[in-house]
């Protein structure tokens, strides 16, 4: 039986403002496109490369470099070259023999301790953008300048804040996963081991062609809301410029203070692997039919307390 991703296209709305985000889109946790939000002159300014280039100016930065356009975190199918951002961005927006893919995730000054701060480390480009005012100022956790080269795709993978990823200069494909399949989506981390979304192995990822997909298409001044561990995908159709601004959904404590990406899981997540590392070693002293029987008895309790949230069938 075939069970080809079931899809779905993913809602645009129109010239939403602050007040109608915040109360009626925020709290449905879905994706969702907006078009027609002011994010001020970057649009017409970084169409052209020569002014990215000037305003960008010689910051270093480090650029995913891959033969193929998939690039592939897991097995780390590209390496890093370090150039200033001029070069960087000349190279990108000049890569026409298409035996190369460059990615630039901009990162902060110190990458092991600082965030991306468009403003910090770019600050001339910084004044040309205008992030919307939909969501606490003091929830704001960074904001990543992002430049590709066309066909390039990103892996799969969640963050665990909430994003408004800002499409600037070209068109992107993006593809959702609700947080629901998890359970369908192979995960090594934070990222999917399944690269090849729109042709998956069916036998090495046979619960992956029934996770149900959310497509659409960012053009220049669209924006896709995030939701916090929705998986996404995207396949730059053009040469594409982005910015994208995380944000902190819940309170402070829950997230890792040594988290500078956006991507390394909730504190309470955390403390329960560290505990069920130590329940599966107590369990390690019993024989193996013993460890089957009550590692499924565990698996049962964690089904009904959090999965179905002890609810009457
Ligand atoms: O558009 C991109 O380059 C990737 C976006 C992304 O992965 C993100 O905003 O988390």
């Amino acid at each position: 039986m075939s069970t080809r991703n079931m899809a779905s296209v993913i809602d645009v709305v129109r010239d939403v403002d602050a007040a109608a985000f915040i109360e009626q889109i925020y709290p449905k946790r879905r994706p969702v496109i907006l078009r027609g939000v002011d994010i001020g002159p970057c649009v017409q300014k970084w169409r052209s490369v020569d002014y990215l280039m000037n305003q960008g100016g010689a910051m270093p930065v480090k650029i995913h470099v891959s033969a193929t356009p998939q690039m592939d975190f897991i097995n780390k199918n590209f390496s890093y070259k370090c150039l200033t951002f001029h070069t960087s961005s000349s190279s990108l927006v000049e890569v026409t023999d298409l035996t190369e893919n460059y990615y630039l995730r901009a990162l902060g000054d110190d990458p092991r301790k600082d965030k991306a701060d468009i403003h910090q480390q770019f600050p001339q480009l910084a004044d040309d953008i205008k992030f919307p005012d939909f969501y606490p100022p003091d929830k704001l956790f960074s904001s990543v300048f992002r430049i590709a080269s066309r066909r390039t795709q990103l892996w799969t993978h969640y963050d665990v804040m909430d994003n408004l990823l800002i499409q600037v200069v070209g068109q992107k494909r993006v593809v959702l996963y609700s947080p629901e399949d998890v359970d369908k989506m192979y995960l090594n981390g934070d990222k999917s081991e399944v690269l090849d979304i729109d042709n998956p192995d069916p036998k090495k990822f046979p619960k992956f062609t029934e996770a149900h997909k959310y497509e659409g298409i960012l053009g220049a001044g669209d924006i896709l809301f995030i939701p916090a561990l929705w998986f996404h995908n995207v396949i730059y159709k053009d040469y594409g410029v982005a910015v994208n601004v995380f944000w902190k959904h819940l309170d402070d404590s829950k997230y890792d203070h040594r988290d500078t990406y956006g991507n390394k899981d909730h504190v309470p997540f955390s403390r329960a692997q560290q505990i069920l590392d130590r329940a599966l070693k107590a369990l390690e002293e019993l024989p193996e039919d013993y460890r089957s029987f009550y590692g499924k008895r565990l698996i049962a309790r964690i089904e009904k307390k959090v999965v179905q949230n002890d609810k009457p069938p």
